[in-house]
């Protein structure tokens, strides 16, 4: 999401008064008889001040695009990156700003009038306090706008067309391995968990198809509002975007998650997002290095499953009947889609 350049309290006053000043400037300069001078050259400071400071808001206002006017994935994604009712909090300040400015406006340029030529230099002094306490008053929104900035500068850019699946799995389970097999996307692939923080995205195309896949953040088997911001950024992946789960499970358990918790965070998926599911068992090349991870052990898994893939991303290997799974998907939606015209 662009947000625009957010000021400081202290830009925004130093542009407004500043801009004021050269105003001024010009009344002093200009052919006004000389007993007029005073009053306006103060009214002048006092409307261009103002008048700047409402255009450095809403030039801020117009420019945030509409929270509510966004896809779902995008309201979800800025929730929990920044919270949605904070971000609407704060341009809500904003606005409440320009139409305080203006009423302040409107009252000094009035006592100006009224006053004495003398008196006027005073008021305007006054008018130029009230307006600094206004601006002031929201700096923590603009310290706050200014975080949402850089916040939601790399937010992802989806493709709302493409046939979308989403890779989600517990941690270092290598889901990231698997997306970099089979797109051109590079996401960073370590071994520990929580390498990928955010949502990472490649494409491939295939019989002039458009495939998006979307590598997620691990999950852990645990109560969604124990989850972290880094975690609910898979599961709002999961629930606007998935056409399709690739479900990743470590067969080998070397990434240090027993199959029992991955197979419990399955059938949580499963339950939740009610989305087709394909599950994968990956590092299958070391599961014979694993004393206890016999075929016996695994095979006590996958006859829960409908057809497992057994793959080891990392080789490349089993990675083309994925996407011959995820061709195959594709057909099958084009005719389900067909036939619901
Ligand atoms: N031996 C072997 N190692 C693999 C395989 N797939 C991934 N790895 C390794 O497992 C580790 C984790 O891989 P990632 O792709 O970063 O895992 P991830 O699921 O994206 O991890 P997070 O982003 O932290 O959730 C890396 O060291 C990979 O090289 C595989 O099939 N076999
Ligand atoms: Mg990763």
């Amino acid at each position: 999401m662009i947000i625009p350049t957010i000021p400081t309290p202290e830009e925004v006053l130093d542009k407004g008064f500043g801009r004021a000043k050269k105003a001024a400037n010009k009344v002093r300069t200009s052919k006004i008889p000389r007993h007029q001078k005073s009053k306006k050259i103060e009214e002048a400071r006092i409307q261009t001040a103002c008048d700047v400071i409402k255009e450095s808001f809403t030039a801020i206002l117009e420019k945030v695009p509409k929270v509510e006017d966004m896809h779902m994935f995008y309201q979800d994604y800025i929730d929990v990156v920044v919270g949605v009712d904070q971000l609407k909090k704060s341009l809500g300040a904003l606005n409440w700003a320009v139409e305080l400015i203006s009423k302040l406006e409107g009252k000094y340029l009035f006592k100006v009038k009224r006053t004495s030529p003398e008196n006027a230099s005073r008021v305007r002094s006054e008018a130029f306090g009230r307006i600094s306490s206004v601006v002031y008053r929201i700096e923590d929104e603009l310290n706050f706008l200014d975080f949402a900035k850089a916040k939601l500068r790399n937010m992802p850019s989806i493709d709302f067309d493409a046939t979308t699946a989403v890779i989600a799995g517990f941690p270092n389970v290598g889901k990231s391995t698997l997306l970099r097999q089979i797109t051109s996307a590079e996401p960073k692939v370590a071994d520990y968990p929580f390498t990928t923080t955010g949502i990472q995205i490649g494409h491939f195309e295939k019989r002039w198809q458009h495939y998006q896949i979307i590598d997620t953040p691990g999950l852990l088997d645990r109560p969604i509002n124990e989850m972290n911001e880094i975690e609910l950024n898979a599961m709002v992946a999961l629930e606007h975007l998935a056409d399709v789960i690739i479900f990743i499970f470590d067969a080998s358990e070397t990434s240090g998650y027993p199959l029992d918790s991955q197979f419990r965070l399955f059938e949580e998926i499963k339950q939740v997002f009610k989305t087709p599911i394909f599950s994968v068992f990956n590092k299958m090349d070391l599961v014979k290095d694993v004393e206890y991870i016999n075929e016996e052990y695994i095979n006590g898994y996958i006859n829960r499953l409908e057809a497992p893939l057994m793959v080891a991303a990392s080789e490349g290997k089993g990675v083309s009947e994925i996407i011959t799974k995820l061709e195959e998907f594709n057909n099958e939606k084009k005719i389900r889609s067909r036939a619901d015209v």
